[in-house]
């Protein structure tokens, strides 16, 4: 349900539906100008430079791609455009291929997973989903509300504790991050638990308030429990774009991050943006998100996104 592997599974339907958009304004627009244009020149290239910045993969990919494009044009006499969207495929798949490195739960001991995010990517459902695969794994599973913003978070992530049959460690609507947190750890090392997920907020007062009250958070799971986070996850959300870059620099800038999580990828345009978070940071995406429901979720493949994404 989880795992990658069944290539042409429903997943892979629905990954190729949800990402109809990207393709559109990524692939099919490429195609068009390739195949419509009699001469491939500089016009073009540039053109074709421009659309794909359009399409949020940034421009360092956007170049490089074209460069190695103009390379090929100027070695061949290129008698078919299929040959350029095969190096853009090739480029596509060698920079997603690089960010694959899902999730590996060791055996033994405790391993804890810090997930922070703006408000709204998907933190609190994606750690519903990633416990009950962690669960089904045969793992124990705690997780820890520390996001005290707002009473809603509280009760949100105790409804997934219920459904995944899990305990969730919470005090109240205001309380100080942190004493959740230690709380927490000192319940999973009593306990023996295998794996401790964290959800934080995503907004505060002040931007510089929510960064302190990650280093906090931060702090004080290596203190209670050295090594820890295991992984810090950062859940970006596909449809915001460029704002997903900036976020990723925000908060990698000032915690460390250590696996991103891609959501909403189902109905935006703006998909191509995993292109421009893979080549612009080294950090692995470890999930992708297509939708709500519970196998929405999944380990991140970079050869089945680009098969999804350009078949
Ligand atoms: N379409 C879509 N919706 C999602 C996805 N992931 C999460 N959501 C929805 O986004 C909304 C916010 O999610 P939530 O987990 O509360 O975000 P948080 O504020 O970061 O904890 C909820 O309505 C989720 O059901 C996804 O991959 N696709
Ligand atoms: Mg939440």
């Amino acid at each position: 349900m989880f795992g990658n592997g069944e290539k042409k599974g429903s997943f892979f339907e629905r990954l190729k539906e949800g990402l109809s958009k990207t393709k559109q304004s990524l692939v099919r627009n490429v195609d068009e100008m390739l195949f419509g244009e009699k001469r491939i020149d500089r016009d073009l290239f540039e053109e074709l430079e421009e659309m794909l910045i359009t399409a949020d993969v940034g421009p360092a990919f956007a170049s490089e791609l074209i460069d190695e494009m103009k390379v090929i044009a100027k070695r061949s006499d290129l008698s078919s455009p299929d040959v350029l969207r095969k190096i853009m495929r090739d480029n596509i798949h060698f920079i997603l291929k690089q960010r694959e490195a899902p999730l590996e739960i060791p055996k033994n001991g405790l391993y804890t997973v810090m997930v922070v995010g703006v408000n709204g990517t998907g933190k609190t459902t994606m750690i519903g989903k990633i416990a009950n695969e962690f669960k089904a794994r045969g793992h124990s599973v705690m997780l820890a509300a520390a996001d005290t913003f707002r009473a809603a978070a509280i009760e949100q992530l105790e409804v997934w504790g219920e459904r995944v049959g899990i305990p969730v460690i919470k005090q109240k609507k205001g309380a100080d991050p942190s004493a959740v947190v230690f709380d927490a750890v000192q319940a999973a090392k009593a306990r023996g638990i295998d794996v401790l997920i964290v959800d934080t907020a995503g907004r505060l007062h002040t931007q510089v308030n929510l960064m302190e009250e990650l280093k906090k958070v931060k702090r004080i799971m290596a203190r209670e429990f050295p090594g820890s986070p295991h992984e810090v996850l950062l859940v970006l959300d596909a449809t915001t774009g460029q704002n997903a870059v900036n976020q990723a620099k925000m908060f990698n800038e000032a915690i460390g991050v250590t696996g991103l999580v891609l959501t909403k990828l189902d109905g935006t345009a703006k998909g191509g943006i995993i292109i421009r978070l893979a080549r612009e940071f080294e950090i692995p995406i470890r999930y992708i998100g297509i939708g709500e429901k519970m196998d929405d979720l999944r380990v991140f493949n970079g050869t089945e996104f680009v098969d999804a994404l350009m078949e």
